[in-house]
Parts: structure tokens; sequence; C-alpha cells
């Protein structure tokens, strides 16, 4: 695929900030545009973004070396990783010729639903820090059952007067609430929905540790117990609850080969967060999810905090055969554009 143009415009991300929009223009007259996301509580491993402006300059500076070559994926991407480019720079390069070959819109075929995790409440730097957990989630087979549930959970904080603020991911952040009144407050509405966790690395929890959390609620998921640097507490956990929940990486894996490779060796994780532009290029991704793949991981594709009302992550979680998905809770419209997606994709 011969790439004719590319352009480069600044966009505004969830938060307000600076982003990226890149379209690929190819010779044959197709074109895909894609707009950059952001994390909020980032790894430290991730792919280093630049500025908006440094990207509009990078792109501008390398677009004549991407023009007029017969790229595959594999090889446009190659090229991207030699030019040290920022990674929302490269990802947007790649993902936006990912996109042409991947995207259907008007015929897209009914896919099979990858498990939902549904967020319900969220703290720590997307929320309301009195909830030192960042993310809540309860899992669901289907969209339709995890908008009615979060429905329910909003009509319960209504009825018990309960104010709340809404979160950088569309999740209930109550004011009042810490970390055990939103767990029992996920209890108390649904008695037997298994409950999923993300610390990002960063748990302080006054009076419970993860042994009792686990006890007493139906946890089935935790993502980044520990720091990317507590291999040992890391191998710890997964040596008592290994066999019996997801333990996830996410900012300790940063949907990097090596990083996954270390956690393997290391043997800390049953399961990986998968988020493109964690690490710069779609091939990169791939080779991430395979290694993933053939080591038996569960595989979660994930939206990041501070997202872009583009839905293509909706696409490539389903391309890449997603054991579990993040998108959100059913708030806020650059969460609602990946459900509209899936119901797009025939999904319900
Ligand atoms: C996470 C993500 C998405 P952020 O930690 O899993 O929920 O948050 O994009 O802010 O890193
Ligand atoms: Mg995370």
């Amino acid at each position: 695929m011969k790439i004719k143009d590319i352009q480069v415009l600044k966009n505004l991300s969830s938060q307000g900030n600076e982003t990226i929009k890149t379209t690929i223009f190819l010779e044959d007259g197709r074109q895909e545009s894609i707009v950059v996301p952001a994390g909020i509580s980032a790894g430290k491993y991730e792919a280093k973004n630049v500025s908006c402006d440094e990207a509009i300059k990078q792109t501008e500076t390398i677009k004549n070396d991407l023009l007029n070559i017969d790229w595959t994926q594999e090889s446009l991407d190659t090229k991207l990783v030699s030019l040290n480019l920022g990674g929302n720079t490269s990802l947007a390069i790649s993902a936006a010729f990912w996109k042409i070959n991947n995207v259907e819109r008007n015929n897209a075929k009914p896919q099979k639903f990858p498990k939902l995790l549904m967020l319900l409440f969220e703290g720590g730097k997307h929320g309301n820090p009195n909830l030192t957990i960042q993310e809540f989630m309860i899992v669901e087979e289907s969209l339709e059952k995890a908008i009615s549930d979060f429905k329910k959970m909003k009509q319960y904080l209504v009825d018990q007067k309960i104010e709340t603020t809404v979160g950088a991911e569309g999740g209930f952040s109550p004011l009042s609430f810490n970390n055990n009144s939103v767990l029992s407050t996920i209890k108390t509405i649904f008695p037997d929905v298994r409950i999923a966790l993300d610390t990002a690395g960063s748990f302080r929890q006054e009076t419970l540790g993860y042994k009792e959390l686990i006890d007493n609620y139906n946890i089935f998921y935790l993502e980044d117990p520990f720091s990317d640097e507590d291999w040992e507490k890391w191998s710890d956990f997964y040596n008592q609850f290994g066999q019996k929940i997801l333990i996830v990486g996410d900012d300790l894996t940063v949907t990097s080969p090596t990083r996954i490779q270390k956690a393997l060796e290391k043997k800390v994780i049953n399961a990986v967060i998968i988020k493109p532009n964690q690490n710069g290029t779609i091939s990169g991704t791939f080779e991430a999810i395979k290694l993933a793949r053939e080591n038996e991981l569960k595989i979660i594709v994930s939206h990041r905090g501070d997202d872009t009302d583009d839905d293509w992550i909706v696409d490539f979680a389903v391309h890449a055969q997603a054991d579990y998905v993040k998108f959100g809770g059913v708030d806020r419209g650059e969460r609602i554009a990946k459900y509209n997606r899936l119901l797009e994709l025939g999904m319900h």
C-alpha cells in the first residue's frame, strides 16, 4: 500500500489536552484518520509521547520518507521505529494505516462478544482520591446487561441521595465514599457479580489488605496490585493467588514484549492489558499479543484515561480476539463512542 500524503492536525482529548489527529491518504484513494489517546496514570516504561506541537513537527519532518513506498504494516512500523519518534507520533501513523484495511464501516459482520469489564466506580488519579483504588469494574457477558447494571447503580445512588462526580472514564466517584463503601455497595446491589479492580500500582487501603479484599468480595481480577518495580511483592502475590484470580499487568508490562517476557520469567501474571499507545506501533502491539497468547495469558484490550472520540480501539480489540475489554462507564461521549461501535459491530 503506497501512501500519497499524511496530514496532521491538533485535536482535544477528553481531558481537554492537545493531541494529534493524523490522516493517511493512500494512492488508491482510501484514507483513514486516528486521534491518539493518552494515559492519566501512565506507566513509566510506556513509549514516550512528545508534545502535540512536537508530534506535528515530527510528522511533517518525516512524512516525505514515507511517501510512494509500497508498505506492509510490518515494514512501515519497522521504519517508524527506526525514526525514533514520539510514541504518539508513531502510533498515529501506524494505526491510521491499520484502520484502512481493518475498519469496515458499512458491512461489519456480527462478531463474538469479548467479556466486558464495566466500570462502575473510579478513584485515584481518575476521580475522588478518597477512593485509593482507581477502577472498580464488574464482568459482563453482554452489552445490554452491562448498560442495565450501570443504570441500576446510578438509580441506587440517586435513590440514596448520594452526590457523585463522574470520573475520567465515566465511572461514579462519590465524594463521601471510600474503598469499603464502594465494595459493599456493589455487593449489596449485585450480590453474585464478579468484581475486577485496577489499583494502578498504588493501593493504600486502611482497613483491608488484598487477602481480605479477595476473601470478602467476589474479586476475580486484580490489575497492577503493586508498582512496576516491586517484583518480589508481585511474585509472592502470584504464588498466593495465581490459581484463584486473574493477576493483570498493565503499568508493569506496558504492552512491551520485553516487559511481558520479564513478567513471564518471574511468573507474576496470568493476564495482560494491551494498549497500542503504550507500545507505539501496531506491529509491536501484535508482537506483545502473540507472546501473551503463546504463554496462555488472558488478553484485555483497553482504552486510556485521557481518551478521544475515536472508536478504532474497539475494532482492534475484536480483531485481536481479546478475552476482555475495558471501555469505561456508560457516560461521557468518548466512552459512549466505544459502546456505539460495539453495537455497530453487532455486539449487544
Ligand atoms: C489503566 C488506564 C485505563 P490510564 O490504568 O488501566 O483504565 O488508565 O490510561 O490513565 O493509564
Ligand atoms: Mg491499569
